[in-house]
């Protein structure tokens, strides 16, 4: 019994997705571009005209190759991969070889040529108290952290902003019901040469190949932000694995999650629908850029919104005209 457990358990280690792992530069994206030309009298520029922050090579996205967890930047994220990488893994290493050095003495020691006249032995109090108590203590001693981990992903701190995830196939669109309710849909970029001549293809500054997104969702940074995901048609799921958080889209349904990103971990950080949603499933990115929080009021400001408390813009504003730019997704 306890062989089978620790054999799937070590398989689904080794089955575990590869994914980022390096030192977690400082890296706060510079949110520094910021143009003094976002303001208010521009006319001629385009409600669009808010500098997106450039993502930062194995910050918030995978690397090439790496083993383990991408680098986290929350604090849950950084509890559950101690949980994940300081407990369980070298608790799963020590048992595995346990086990086998006790198979491989047990095959040698016992085997027919040298053990001819086997034991009859049926009982050994001593060894069965210890093999059923020894499991029950690691358990509980995993039990603790585990829980605890558990208690604080799902009692949430008063959330300082909530955006509505939904699920569509295959695109997202964020809503920001404290934000004068506008709407962001967000469509994965293409390459060069799938898009027509006039249409905007990924660059390096959107982020890497089927990651990068057209419009990302941004949030402040040090605010808690309250997720609520849900789906216009099957199920999706939300996931960015720098934030350790994913929560199934389910329609009809509305599920909850949050993440709070510190005030020195401004950047754009990816994920993906980790729900299998159909043909396009691989093509529905998650692209989440956090930015300062006064750079957050622009943003919200060229999407048509504004910030929480404070009246709607005079609709003579110059700076924020036109276009929550609610695209529909190409499903070509
Ligand atoms: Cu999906």
């Amino acid at each position: 019994m306890k062989i089978l457990k620790t054999i799937m358990m070590a398989a689904a280690l080794v089955a575990a997705p590869a994914i980022a792992q390096e030192t977690a530069p400082t890296a706060a994206v510079s949110a520094s571009a910021a143009p003094a030309a976002v303001p208010a009298a521009a006319a001629d520029a385009p409600a669009s005209s808010f500098q997106h922050a450039v993502p930062v090579p194995g910050i918030g996205q995978p690397i090439s190759g790496a083993l383990g967890t991408q680098p986290q930047v929350t604090d849950i994220g950084n509890e559950a991969e101690f949980m994940h990488n300081k407990i369980l893994l070298p608790l799963i290493t020590v048992i595995s070889l346990f086990v086998l050095g006790l198979l491989l003495f047990v095959m040698a020691r016992f085997r027919a040529a040298a053990n001819p006249v086997p034991s009859k032995t049926s009982h050994n109090t001593l060894i069965e108290i210890v093999w059923t108590l020894l499991p029950v203590l690691i358990l509980v001693g995993i039990a603790v952290p585990s829980i605890r981990l558990l208690a604080h992903q799902f009692n949430p701190p008063k959330a300082d902003l909530t955006v509505k995830v939904i699920g569509n196939q295959w695109y997202w669109t964020y809503q920001y019901p404290d934000n004068g309710d506008f709407e962001v849909v967000s469509n994965l970029l293409k390459e060069k040469d799938q898009v027509g001549p006039k249409d905007r293809a990924r660059t390096d500054d959107d982020g890497p190949r089927l990651l990068a997104v057209d419009e990302r969702m941004v949030v402040p940074a040090g605010a808690v932000v309250k997720i609520i995901t849900t789906s216009n048609d099957v199920i999706h799921s939300f996931a960015v694995p720098a934030f350790w958080i994913k929560m199934d889209a389910v329609p009809g349904r509305l599920n909850e999650t949050w993440f709070k990103v510190p005030a020195n971990k401004t950047g754009v950080y990816f994920g993906q629908c980790s729900e299998l949603c159909g043909a396009r499933h691989g093509f529905m990115p998650i692209a989440v850029e956090v930015v300062p929080p006064a750079r957050f009021a622009e943003w919200v400001k060229t999407k048509g919104g504004t910030m929480s408390g404070k009246p709607a813009p005079a609709a003579t504003a110059a700076a924020a005209p036109a276009a929550p730019t609610a695209k529909p997704a190409t499903a070509s």
